[in-house]
């Protein structure tokens, strides 16, 4: 028999994008719940024993918020998945905290084993937090602000100095895509999933996770749909966790504390999550199937 084909996706995204959170429910779901269902089945892992992944669905299952890697690792991780035909799909994590993805923006530099894997790879599984989308500052705003700043200038003295880790986050996502495609990078994959993960944080304005994108970041949007770079785009809405997690910082919040309560006492831990595709879904391959279809 011959070797199959095996398709390349690279996870990315700025940190606390939902990457860790993700993977945890992934590893769950794969491994430890192998869902027959699921379009995609675990094989084996590469750069890492099980007892990491392990560790963070733990804090997954005990309805615990992820604990923060702000230095990067350097080790690049991968997950081997199957479909149903046989065909294999090598998901990599490149790193796990995503300082390197703030660096393309920030510093204009890329890591030369992340270069190497963008530009071998199928696909980018590309995650947003939702709740976490800093928007650009508007006209009228930057009046009120200027208007401001002129009556204080004299007493204030000193002004902030900006850093381009306060650009918006529709700035720095672009600017990231735009590099993969750049004389250094050029990444060849041409499918790109956005995984607009916390969508339990805005489930309720009724809304897909297209019109989301469309309206929360619309420089991106108008990227993707009519930028030089020619992606293939699918737009996922993802609730990893069901809604929030205990928190190590606000521990008084008594509306979370109550949700966390509720989520730990669900039978089926799969139950917290919920992919819309935009179809209600649960399977957390199914982007990454896509992605290599
Ligand atoms: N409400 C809610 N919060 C989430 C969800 N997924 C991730 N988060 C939160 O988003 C933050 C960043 O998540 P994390 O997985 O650590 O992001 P990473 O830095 O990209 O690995 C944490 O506070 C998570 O609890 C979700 O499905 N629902
Ligand atoms: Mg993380």
């Amino acid at each position: 028999m011959t070797e199959k084909s095996q398709g390349a996706v690279v996870i990315c995204g700025l940190p606390a994008s939902g990457k860790t959170t993700f993977l945890a429910a992934l590893w769950y779901e794969v491994f430890e719940k192998r869902d027959p269902n699921a379009r995609l089945s675990f094989e084996t892992l590469t750069g890492l024993d099980h007892s990491h992944l392990n560790a963070i669905m733990r804090r997954w299952l005990e309805a615990k918020e992820q604990i923060h890697t702000e230095t990067a690792s350097g080790k690049i991780v991968s997950m081997n998945l199957k479909d149903k035909a046989g065909s294999k799909v090598r998901l990599t994590f490149p790193d796990l905290s995503g300082e390197s993805y703030q660096a393309i923006w920030e510093d204009r530099e890329c890591d030369p084993k992340l270069a190497e894997l963008l530009r071998g790879c199928d696909g980018i599984l590309m995650f947003v937090n939702a709740n976490k989308i800093k928007r650009p500052v508007g006209v009228a705003e930057t009046t009120q602000y200027a208007e401001k700043l002129a009556s204080n200038a004299a007493e204030a003295g000193a002004s902030e100095d900006w850093h381009p880790k306060l650009a918006p986050t529709a700035v720095k996502l672009v600017e990231m895509l735009q590099m993969f495609r750049c004389e250094a990078l050029q990444a060849r994959a041409t499918r790109l999933a956005v995984v607009l993960s916390a969508w339990d944080k805005v489930e309720e304005e009724n809304v897909t996770p297209e019109q989301f994108l469309a309206s929360e970041l619309p420089l991106l949007d108008q990227y993707l749909r009519n930028g030089p770079d020619r992606w293939n785009v699918r737009v996922y809405g993802l609730s990893a966790q069901g809604g929030d997690y205990e928190s190590e910082e606000v521990k008084d919040d008594e509306e979370r504390n109550e949700k966390v309560a509720e989520i730990r006492a669900m039978d089926d831990a799969s139950e917290r999550i919920r992919l819309y595709t935009p179809e209600l879904s649960r399977d957390l391959t199914e982007p990454i199937a896509w992605l290599t279809a």
